[in-house]
């Protein structure tokens, strides 16, 4: 008789997804060897099941390749204890030479809630030093400087159901269909199911805005034009809720007589943006007709130099209608990070202190003797492009950067890199060993291995205040650690044990939720009263929370806030603010006629530490690229594909050209994704200038003055081997993961003859299959171990540079047939390419969908069945729907 024993059932992880604000729930099934099957948590109130690619993808993101597995001090593999110790003597050194505040920590809205409480504590109450900041200064503390001026408070007034209950939805300065796909999916689902209109106000044309009812590409910068037209516009229509006006703001009638003279009357509005007035009069009617308005904003209104202002001039017109903190109405900041939120909830950012608490006598009073802290911090501390600035001075002698690769998203980039070499004490965590900030150095460098997603416990909060765990469903790999575990260590041995004897990340969250509640008693909108004692098994299993809970053990949070017209002001009342002229078109100059804008593509995220690891996020912007309009093009004689030097007055990156009526006349757009270790000259971030918002101090990263050029090379190609490579000195390349390897493409001065005795070097001893066309330029070259391809390479003329993707099919299936061997080597295989690729869930390139729809598909759908592209994650939607001919009519229209 056989006994049948059932097989234990796979253990499903409930998590949260590491990237975007959205803070979609993942369910994650551990395979046992490392790896683990990533599907959407179908209970998750942000996604309800859903994924978009860089969710579907996070599976493909697991492997330890290039993780940072042991700490090193100076290059050198160290234990924890001396890494510890140098960390620890380090600080302790140069505060008693320099005083605390020549000590500075730099963190990330991509560490956990629990990371990011002790890190603040540690140097805010223990360290005493004020200048802690994080990349959270670069991308929403202009929303948070909007939200205090205008509420008192950092509070975002309403819920995502607003975006399933809104008639309209104005973005603004977002591409939300590739930046916060899934609330997007909701946005396009809302409107099949109501109506709901779209409206996108954007220079650029996004695929955001190519799904849009009323596109409006404005110019550069002049968005507090836009809305302060609209306010006039509201008044002088009577579309004012003159009741809620009168009993909860102050500062209306000179908000207005600001606004009159900024954006008088329709026409003056459509002559301060460039937008054409009956689509400036399309907008306003819309507006001030929809109660059911929410505006929704991200990093075209916070990364700019008036963006505090900006984000006023749009909550200016919600607090007008008083549309806010109402089912499917009020003004929405969309956070970038998974953890924005919770950085913002601590007081991670220099001029908070903590828990929503600033630095008032009192506030400051309480968390003194909360923490029992010895050296509370009083005052602001430096924001980050000062707190670099401050290092490249010389008077931030440490800093510990933790969670973050500001070599690479630091505006004036270079700058950040040669400030660090600097420092007499430079603390990197982090969780991969070659981002371009962990290969940098100061004197004494101490490189500290995080766990990462997958692996670390805690919490983390998404744009509508949902405190979401992430839970750890793979084992610690080598030597990595909990980064809140690795800075209590540090305060232990600097001598503050009793304040960071933490036990596991459900003690710092009763910590932190304790003192959001302490001496609160409504006083402040942060309060997590309701879960300051939770269990630690509570804790393990706690399912998604909104704040504020304020009630003892309740843990019903409060989905929207201020319909009740209460403020977190001295007397209750919002605050319009009388915002400032646009003033950026000026800036640009005879020798940098163009604005760089930059920003994000859809399957990559930021510097590419994880997403860079997945070949199918990889395949739908392999290349470092910079769009260019067709006019300016071609008056530079710069065609689609070519190589093109941007530069600024602050560096220059070489991208490939991108010849798009997307981008205005006048107007450059490139992605910072790019960094040294993944691009030989691509770090987009070198180039911005980032003068900083005066209210906010964050950078300007979407308009620097800027030039192009197009640079000659001889020979462009593409290397496809099984391990990372790099190419000579003097070659311009970008690497791609791969399926089976990585893949680079390249652009040379050399010729045929010169790349293959290269190639002949490289592989030596393997079977070598070569074909060259000197006459004409060309060289194809395939290695073999065995039956194995290893390798392959094709080169041609710089006007006519190979397509890899054929190339890579064959690499993907490891061993060829011969007739794929002659294929490879005849260059057929070149030309029998997919596109780029546009699914990239299934891998589906661009010329299989045109054909599906030349054949006869003409809806989303109908291309879907016929070649799956677009039916699983749904983030390639809107790139399909602009192919199908109905796409043509309504451009037309
Ligand atoms: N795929 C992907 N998704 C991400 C991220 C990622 O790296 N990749 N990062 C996450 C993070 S941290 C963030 S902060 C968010 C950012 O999300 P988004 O803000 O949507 O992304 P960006 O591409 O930075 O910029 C948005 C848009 O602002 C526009 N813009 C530039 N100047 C102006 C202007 O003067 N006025 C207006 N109205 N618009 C302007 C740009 O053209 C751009 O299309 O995305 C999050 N989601
Ligand atoms: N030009 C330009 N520059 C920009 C922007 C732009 O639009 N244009 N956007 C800005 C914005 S909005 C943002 S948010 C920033 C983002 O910029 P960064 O924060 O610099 O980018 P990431 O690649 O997300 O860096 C996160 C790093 O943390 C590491 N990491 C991951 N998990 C952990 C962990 O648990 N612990 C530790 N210690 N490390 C971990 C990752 O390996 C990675 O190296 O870029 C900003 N820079
Ligand atoms: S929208 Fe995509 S990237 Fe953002 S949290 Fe959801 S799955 Fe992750
Ligand atoms: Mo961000």
């Amino acid at each position: 008789m056989t006994v049948h024993v059932p097989e234990p059932a796979p253990t499903v992880v409930k998590t949260t997804c590491p990237y975007c604000g959205v803070g979609c729930g993942v369910l994650a099934t551990p395979d046992g060897q490392g790896g683990a099957a990533i599907v959407g948590d179908p209970e998750h109130p942000a996604n309800f099941g859903r994924l978009c690619s860089k969710g579907s993808a996070l599976g493909e993101t697991l492997s330890l390749d290039g993780r940072l597995l042991h700490p090193a001090i100076d290059g050198a593999r160290a234990s924890w204890d001396d890494a510890l110790d140098t960390v620890a003597g380090g600080l302790a050194r140069i505060a008693a030479e320099h005083g605390p505040d020549s000590i500075a920590f730099y963190l990330s809205g991509q560490l956990l809630t629990e990371d990011y409480y002790v890190a603040n504590k540690l140097s805010k109450g223990f360290i005493g030093t004020p200048n802690v900041d994080t990349n959270s200064r670069l991308c929403m503390s202009s929303a948070v400087a909007a939200h205090r001026r205008a509420f008192g408070s950092d509070t975002v007034p309403g819920c995502y159901e607003d975006l399933d209950e809104a008639d309209l939805i104005v973005l603004v300065g977002s591409n939300t269909a590739w930046c916060h796909p899934i609330l997007f999916r909701r946005m396009v689902d809302a409107r099949a199911r109501r109506g709901t209109k779209l409206v996108v106000v954007d220079p650029r044309r996004t695929q955001t805005g190519e799904e849009a009812d009323l596109f409006l590409g404005l110019q550069p910068g002049t968005d507090t034009a836009l809305f302060s037209g609209l306010l006039v516009h509201l008044a002088d229509l009577g579309a004012l809720d003159a009741g809620f006006v009168e009993a909860h703001t102050a500062g209306f009638d000179a908000a207005l007589d600001r606004a009159r003279t900024i954006a008088p009357d329709v026409a003056a509005t459509a002559r301060a943006t460039g937008l054409a007035e009956a689509d400036v009069a399309a907008f306003f009617a819309l507006f001030a007709g929809t109660a059911r308005t929410v505006t929704a904003f991200s990093q075209g209104v916070n990364q700019s130099a008036q963006g505090t202002d900006k984000a006023n001039a749009i909550i200016n017109c919600h607090l007008a209608t008083g549309r806010i903190g109402k089912a499917g109405a009020g003004p929405f900041s969309l956070t970038g990070q998974p953890n924005a939120m919770g950085g913002r909830e601590v007081g991670g950012l220099a001029n908070m202190l903590a828990a929503h608490m600033h630095f008032a006598p009192e506030e400051v009073d309480r968390v003194r003797r909360f923490w029992d802290a010895p050296r509370i911090v009083t005052g602001e501390g430096l924001k980050a492009v000062a707190l670099f600035e401050a290092v490249r001075a010389g008077r931030i002698k440490a800093l510990w950067v933790m969670g973050t690769n500001p070599i690479v998203s630091m505006p004036r980039a270079d700058i950040v890199r040669a400030a660090i070499a600097k420092l007499d004490l430079y603390v990197v965590s982090e969780a991969v060993a070659d981002s371009d900030t962990a290969r940098a150095a100061g004197r004494t460098t101490v490189l500290l291995p995080a766990l990462a997603w997958g692996e670390k416990d805690g919490t983390v909060t998404n744009s509508e205040r949902r405190i979401s765990r992430q839970r750890c469903f793979l084992e610690a790999p080598g030597e990595a650690r909990a980064d809140w575990a690795v800075l209590s260590d540090v305060g232990r041995r600097l001598g503050f044990g009793g304040a960071f004897a933490f036990e596991g990340s459900a003690a710092i969250f009763r910590e932190h939720a304790a003192l959001s509640a302490f001496e609160n008693g409504g006083s402040r909108d942060f309060d997590l009263g309701g879960v300051r004692d939770i269990s630690d098994r509570d804790y393990a299993a706690a399912p998604p929370l909104q704040w504020p809970m304020p009630r003892a053990r309740s843990r019903e949070g409060r989905a929207r806030l201020f319909a009740d017209g209460r403020f977190y002001t001295f007397d209750g009342r919002a605050r319009f603010v009388a915002v400032q002229a646009p003033a950026l078109a000026t800036t640009v100059t005879e020798a940098r006629p163009f604005v760089l804008n930059t920003g994000r593509v859809r399957d990559h995220w930021h510097t590419m530490t994880r997403t860079g690891k997945s070949q199918r996020l990889s395949a739908h912007r392999a290349v470092p690229f910079v769009e260019i309009h067709p006019d300016d093009a071609a008056s530079l004689a710069i065609a689609n594909g070519d190589l093109a030097r941007v530069s600024t007055e602050a560096g220059s990156a070489v991208l490939e050209a991108m010849v798009t009526e997307s981008v205005r006349p006048g107007t450059l757009f490139a992605a910072f994704h790019w960094s040294d270790a993944t691009a030989s000259d691509a770090r987009v971030g070198a180039l911005v200038r980032g003068v900083p918002d005066p209210v906010s101090g964050q950078p300007e990263l979407k308009a620097t003055p800027a030039a192009i050029e197009p640079v000659a090379y001889r020979s462009r190609g593409f290397l496809l081997t099984r391990d990372a490579r790099t190419l000579p000195q003097g070659w311009w390349w970008a690497r791609a993961t791969i399926q089976g390897g990585s893949g680079l493409h390249f652009a040379t001065q050399e010729g045929p003859r010169a790349v293959a005795l290269m190639m002949r070097g490289l592989f030596q001893g393997l079977d070598l299959a070569e074909y060259a066309d000197h006459g004409r330029g060309r060289y194809r070259c395939a290695a073999y171990d065995g039956e194995r391809l290893v390798a392959s390479l094709a080169l041609g003329p710089s006007a006519a540079r190979p397509a890899w993707e054929q190339a890579k099919a064959y690499f993907a299936a490891d061993t060829l047939e011969p007739a794929a061997r002659r294929a490879l080597l005849s260059g057929r295989a070149e030309t029998a390419s997919a596109g780029p690729t546009i699914c990239a869930c299934h891998g589906i390139g661009l010329d299989v969908i045109t054909a599906a729809i030349t054949a006869g598909a003409s809806s989303v759908e109908a291309v879907g069945a016929a070649c799956k592209a677009g039916t699983n994650c749904g983030s390639c939607i809107p790139e399909i729907r602009k192919l199908l001919p109905g796409a043509l009519a309504r451009d037309a229209a």
